[in-house]
């Protein structure tokens, strides 16, 4: 993708970002507008609109996505208290930036999904 996508600008360091945890396919920088006290997005470093292509072209790296959340989550101490992890998909899923993206969420109760 490139120059037109926001998160491939931050993958090439070309926009800032406060990155948590970076591995060679995936990595996990906070969200510029936090909804919870921790709130970190992991990203594949590779470009995927979204995470149903994502886990259709690259399965294993969908699953780094996910090792890389857990990790961030044990990091961020949220492994006692629990955490969300989700993927905005589409527009009824109110995705916004289309380069795949796991937010992760915890610190405080979260409270139900759809509330
Ligand atoms: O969520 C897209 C998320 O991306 C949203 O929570 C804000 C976040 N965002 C947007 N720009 C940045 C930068 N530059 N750094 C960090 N986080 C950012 P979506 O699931 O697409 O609705």
């Amino acid at each position: 993708m490139g120059s037109d996508c926001l998160f491939c600008r931050i993958v090439a360091g070309e926009i800032p970002a406060t990155v948590v945890r970076e591995t060679a396919t995936t990595l996990a920088f906070r969200d510029i507008d936090p909804k919870a006290p921790v709130h970190v997005l992991v990203i594949p470093k590779e470009h995927y609109a979204d995470v149903a292509t994502l886990a259709e072209g690259d399965p294993a790296l969908a699953g780094a996505v996910l090792a890389t959340a857990a990790a961030v989550a044990e990091d961020e101490g949220l492994l006692g208290d629990g955490f969300r992890l989700m993927f905005n998909t589409g527009a009824y899923g109110g995705q916004e930036v289309f380069h795949a993206h796991a937010h992760l969420l915890g610190g405080a109760p979260l409270g139900p999904m759809l509330a």
